[in-house]
């Protein structure tokens, strides 16, 4: 289609919908120009941000806590240990895991500004002695299920139209961190434009809309509209398991939380930790009229983040980390045309710099916007048998997300050294300890050598640490 062609059917969707000033700097733009901002023009749903306007950005929706809300029931596995459904449980998921029914899925597409790292935050340098980036300790993650179960999972990676080609470029400079170049599947998921107060969309330049992604909740979507799942089905990919890029110590392909997924007949089912304190920025597992969901800390009231049970532990303490198993048929249930349920949006208010198109100097001006954006979690309420269990925080969770203070890189080095310490003594070897307590040495297990304490014992190992040393395991 010529550029006007394309330019006349943008205006009539962006004017039918009260929009038309985002084309309105055109006359005053060059080919190039024209041809970028069409490409934005089009990868908006006008009629979505339509339906959206009116309830989330002229209005403030307003947060509903239902009435009837309680803790949930959360699994702790090690209550199961040898009973008749952990056996069960741990042969169901591993037997998964051998036939090739899962696939590991990182959500990439953040920003990742609140770390002030320049580049896709999976090329971040977390861990503690080679200094490895995110992508690279998930890879040897898959590598090593690929050693104790024979199969290497596919892994498919999200990334935002922001980051595509970098995440991309990541990947091709390191030889796809020792991966075959087909077991690494990208895409990339939706983006939605921010608002101004009155609804209008906001402009950043005068032929760029103001465009971020739309959450990690647009993951579903993006799955089916990329093509990925119906890959999947063709592949018999029957489980998702999914984590995000930011934490180095997710198990990514955890044979037994996938095996009692299965034999609980859960659709989507979560992991938790105890959370650290009250107030603690991570989602909470509640029921809410006896669904399970998640309410993100910042919509969870004061009061209910405060309550205590009577024996003085806290009500609400199942904090979410972001790691799911999910059923690819469930996602293709929620993302089918016309599927009664949909995810909804949350609103967040950000000052930015936007232009007027319509002005020919077309100045940049702080301005009030909304963004909008869907979160993953919030499919829990809508899957059959939702589950959740625990696991332990010093397993299983030190993201990366702050320069500094908690859940900031030196918190996460830490705690790699500390879980290292933790698998080898397990295994009877010797590590010496600082008069603080702390491990003596910087010690990092590669995923690929080790996948658990369990499967550490099964390896080559030292007698001992040297006090002070580096050592890597891989
Ligand atoms: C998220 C959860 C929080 C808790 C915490 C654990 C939300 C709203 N909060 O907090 O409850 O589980 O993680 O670490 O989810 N991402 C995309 N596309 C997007 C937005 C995000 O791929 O459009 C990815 C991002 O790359 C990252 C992950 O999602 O891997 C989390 O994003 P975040 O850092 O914005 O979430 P956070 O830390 O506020």
């Amino acid at each position: 289609m010529s550029l006007d062609a394309r330019y006349r059917a943008a205006l009539d969707t962006a004017g039918a919908h009260g929009q038309a000033h985002v084309l309105g700097a055109w006359e005053r733009l060059d080919d190039d120009a024209r041809r970028t901002l069409l490409e934005d023009v089009e990868r908006v749903d006008f009629a979505l941000c339509a339906s959206l306007i009116g309830e989330y950005v002229r209005e403030r929706p307003r947060i509903v806590i239902p009435d009837r809300i309680e803790a949930p029931p959360v699994l702790n596995p090690k209550s199961l240990a040898m009973s008749a459904e952990w056996t069960r449980a741990w042969e169901a998921g591993e037997s998964a895991i051998r036939e090739g029914r899962v696939a590991a899925f990182t959500v990439a597409g953040g920003q990742g500004t609140r770390l002030g790292y320049d580049g896709p935050k999976g090329g971040y340098r977390v861990s503690p002695v080679r200094e490895a980036p995110l992508f690279q300790v998930f890879a040897e993650g898959l590598r090593g299920v690929q050693r104790r179960f024979g199969r290497l999972p596919r892994w498919y990676i999200m990334t935002s139209p922001g980051n595509h080609d970098a995440t991309q470029a990541l990947f091709e400079q390191s030889g796809w961190y020792g991966l075959p170049r087909e077991a690494v599947r990208f895409f990339t998921q939706g983006q939605m434009p921010a608002f101004l107060p009155d609804g209008q969309i906001a402009m950043s330049e005068r032929h760029r809309i103001a465009l971020s992604p739309d959450g990690h909740g647009g993951s579903l979507r993006a799955l089916r509209d990329s093509g990925a799942l119906e890959e999947m089905r063709n592949d018999g990919v029957e489980q998702i398991s999914y984590f995000q890029v930011d934490n180095p110590l997710v198990h990514i392909i955890d044979p037994l939380f996938i095996g009692l997924h299965l034999v609980r007949q859960s659709e989507m089912s979560s992991k938790a930790v105890t959370k650290a304190s009250d107030t603690e920025r991570v989602g909470n597992f509640c029921l809410a009229d006896g669904r399970l969901c998640v309410i993100e800390y910042s919509d969870l009231p004061e009061a209910l983040a405060l309550r205590k049970n009577p024996d003085g532990s806290r009500t609400f303490d199942a904090g979410s980390i972001a790691i799911h198993v999910i059923d690819r048929a469930f996602v293709e249930r929620v993302t089918a045309p016309g599927a009664a349920a949909r995810l909804p949006w949350h609103r967040a208010d950000k000052r930015v710099a936007v232009v007027d198109p319509m002005e020919a100097a077309g100045v940049p001006r702080l301005a009030d916007v909304v963004k909008l954006e869907m979160f993953v979690f919030d499919a829990i309420p809508l899957a059959r048998n939702a589950m959740v269990m625990y696991t332990p925080r010093e397993e299983e969770f030190s993201p990366v997300k702050n320069a500094e203070g908690a859940d900031s890189p030196a918190t996460s080095r830490r705690d790699q050294v500390r879980r290292a310490a933790r698998w080898l003594r397990e295994a009877g070897v010797r590590v010496p300890s600082r008069e603080d307590g702390e491990p003596d040495a910087i010690i990092e297990i590669s995923p690929a050598f080790a996948l658990d304490a369990a499967d550490l014992r099964s390896r080559p190992l030292p007698g001992a640490i040297e006090r002070g040393s580096r050592v890597v395991l891989e």
